[in-house]
Formats: structure tokens, sequence, C-alpha cells
């Protein structure tokens, strides 16, 4: 039987208000992940979360190159935008939030371990190179379609999306449920747009509700 996984992305502290790396409006994803685990209990979905979880010197941190917070560059041959410190591993700010209903969680797979590589996607660091256990856990658990919400929108929202998608998942992204940085400011919009031309469907939650 093909099963379907809810998977929130970073609904982290440092993601929301007062966070090191505040998304705008980052904390109204929290009610909408947690209609939508509501409504995956019961139908008998898995619920997984990705959890950014760096070392504190970890290499997509500007201050480990004397650099202004947002500015680009490349760590390891990438390309990378050096981030203000955030989610650094046992941190309150790389906790996930205090009002997820955290508890029907199955799984939290963390990724951004290794210090010399980001990761922005879910499954993979940004270099391809090394997969976190979420493909396997869901391959494991039957599951072939997801539905995706979560911070931030261009950046590890986009990049779950994209590498399920590339990996054979059905993927619905819910796009209230999600928010962006915004670095500039067409980014989360066009995100959406790269996904949808990728083959996820997005939904409003109130529009996916209307579906089920
Ligand atoms: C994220 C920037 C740096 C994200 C994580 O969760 O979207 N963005 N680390
Ligand atoms: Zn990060």
């Amino acid at each position: 039987m093909n099963r379907r996984a809810l998977l929130l992305v970073d609904l982290q502290n440092d993601f929301c208000a007062g966070g090191a790396l505040a998304v705008p409006e980052g904390d109204s994803t929290v009610d909408v992940a947690n209609a939508m685990i509501h409504w995956c209990l019961v139908r008998g979905d898995a619920i997984v979360a990705s959890q950014d979880w760096h070392p504190a010197n970890h290499g997509s941190f500007a201050s480990q190159h004397d650099l202004e917070p947002y500015t680009q560059g490349t760590l390891d041959g990438l390309p990378q935008t050096f981030w203000p410190d955030h989610c650094v591993q046992n941190s309150e700010g790389a906790a996930l939030h205090p009002m997820l209903n955290t508890q029907f969680i199955d799984v939290v797979f963390p990724k951004g371990e290794a210090v010399n590589i980001d990761s922005y996607s879910a499954f993979f660091d940004n270099g391809h190179r090394q997969k976190t256990g979420l493909d396997a856990w869901l391959k494991g658990e039957k599951v072939t379609e997801l539905i995706v919400l979560g911070l931030a929108t261009d950046y590890c929202v986009k990049f779950t999306v994209l590498d399920a998608l590339a990996l054979g998942y059905e993927v619905n992204v819910i796009t209230d449920g999600c928010r962006g940085v915004n670095l500039t400011p067409q980014d989360s919009v066009q995100a959406f747009m790269e996904m949808a031309a990728e083959g996820a469907t997005l939904y409003t939650f109130a529009d996916w509700q209307e579906t089920q």
C-alpha cells in the first residue's frame, strides 16, 4: 500500500521571530503545520521533520570567514550564501518551535552537520555528496507521496522539494505553510514557480482541504 508523509521543513526558533536568521512571518507557518499534523494523524500518514543542525564552527556562518552575514561566496567549491550563526546544535535556536505539536512527529532528520558543506535539502547536502536518512526511511515506510511545508521557501523547502521530485516522490506543497528569506523580493515566488515547473502541486491549506 502506498503511503503518504507530511514533511515539516526546519520549523525552528532561529527561523522565527527573534531568531538568528528570522524569516519574515516565519511563525505563521506553525498554525498551518499543526492543522496539517492533525489532518495527517487522522489519515494515518507518516509525519517527519527536518532540523538544521550545525556545529558552532559551521562553514556557512559568515562569522567563520570574517564576512558580513548575507554576503555571497564559495564553500568547498560550491556557491554559498554566508549566514548569521544559526541552528547551532543543542541551542535554543535550533529547537523546533515550542508551539509545534512535536509529539506526533515520527522521526526528525538533522542536516548541515558537516563543517565544510551546507545542506538546504532534507535529502542531500548541497553538493549531493551525502544523503540523510530521510529517503531510506520513507522508502522503508512505503511512502510515495509527500506533503511539504516549512522554512524557508527559497532555500530548504525549495531544495527539499526539488530533490524529492528527482527521487520520484509525488510532491504537494502547502504554500501558506511556507515563508521565505527573500534576500531579493521575488525569491519565494520564483521558488514556488520552480517547484511547480519540476512537477510539484501547489495548494493553499484551504484548497488542499477541499481536495480531501
Ligand atoms: C535555511 C539558510 C540557512 C533554511 C537553513 O532552513 O531554509 N536557510 N540554513
Ligand atoms: Zn543552516
